[in-house]
């Protein structure tokens, strides 16, 4: 089904729907929380009744965006009976949280995402891989719908496009995502406070991960594969959340043999990886043998109660398969 005739079943099911359930992804980012917030602004401004939800908090440097006071995190209703749901960057249905009994109560399930692996169990499914970000889509749904983004909507939207191209670094950087991004800003969209927080501020924390890291390198596979392992001691060492590992995986790409670079990480109950391609290799298809999913350049999963050695052997074994068949 073409883009236009998607947007216009979803502008059918908002002029349908009254009481919404907006959701993104667990363990949310600057993409599926910013439109959360600006879907849920929109659905507000077109007299809507809202719940804003996300399953988990996000880290400090997402605390700017403006809205947060108004979203549930970790906070399901009492009474789950909505109409209409609208999911964000929820490749499959259990994405977002325990959304069972909303699921069976919806007559309207509107599913946007922009990840290759994403199932289409919406009554909508908006699932364009060629967008950079789920922001960018929710910018054309704003264009489409005639209405301008005020300058919040614009701060969360240009921070989901900022945060999914790495800084417009990514290959999903297109033209289209470039003018979406240009448009955010003729909006008010606040890009001084985005960059200062995103990309100007780290912890002494952080960076004494970031260089414990570093040291921990090893290339593999004719220096074609890099890999990083950070166990629980090393958070311990520096009593910090292995959340806050952010952009350490995308370091060794930068090495001119490394096609592949893996980060794994020890925490109390399970292995989480991440996975960064320069391209040549699908990181997606790796993930996804492990459960996980993401972009061909960008992705990750996680293994519940597994041993860090474990997934490195089996995760280091299926990389080299994949190079073997690079020519
Ligand atoms: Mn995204």
């Amino acid at each position: 089904m073409n883009r236009l005739e998607l947007f216009k079943q979803i502008k059918e099911a908002i002029e349908k729907g009254r009481n919404f359930f907006v959701s993104g992804h667990q363990n949310c980012d600057g993409d599926s929380l910013g439109c959360t917030l600006a879907v849920s602004s929109l659905l507000k401004k077109l007299g809507k009744n809202v719940y804003a939800y996300s399953k988990d908090r996000p880290g400090e440097d997402l605390l700017f965006l403006p809205g947060l006071d108004t979203v549930h995190f970790g906070e399901m209703p009492e009474n789950q009976n909505f109409d209409t749901m609208f999911l964000l960057e929820c490749s499959d249905k259990k994405r977002g949280g325990d959304f069972e009994e909303l699921f069976a109560n919806a007559k309207q399930i509107l599913n946007v995402d922009h990840h290759i692996t994403g199932e289409e169990y919406g009554t909508v499914n908006y699932i364009e891989p060629k967008a950079s970000s789920t922001a960018e889509i929710i910018v054309q749904l704003f264009e489409f719908l005639n209405i301008n983004p005020g300058p919040k909507e614009a701060t969360c939207l240009y921070t989901g496009l900022v945060t999914d191209t790495a800084r417009f670094l990514h290959s999903n950087t297109t033209a289209e995502s470039l003018r979406c991004s240009s448009y955010m800003l003729e909006c008010g969209a606040d890009i001084t406070t985005i960059n200062n927080v995103l990309y100007n501020t780290r912890s002494y924390k952080e960076i004494k991960l970031l260089g414990r890291a570093l040291e921990k390198l090893v290339l593999h596979h004719d220096k074609k594969t890099a890999e990083i392992t950070l166990k629980e001691e090393d958070f311990k060492d520096f009593k910090i959340d292995p959340r806050y590992t952010q952009g350490i995986v995308s370091r060794p790409v930068k090495i001119p043999s490394v096609e592949v670079s893996v980060l794994l990480r020890e925490e109390p109950d399970r292995v989480a990886v991440n996975l960064r391609s320069k391209g040549k290799i699908d990181v997606s298809a790796i993930a996804y043998k492990f459960g996980g999913g993401g972009h061909a350049r960008a992705a990750g999963f996680k293994l519940l109660g597994a041993k860090i050695e474990t997934v490195k052997k089996d995760l280091l074994k299926e990389i080299k398969e994949a190079i073997s068949k690079l020519k």
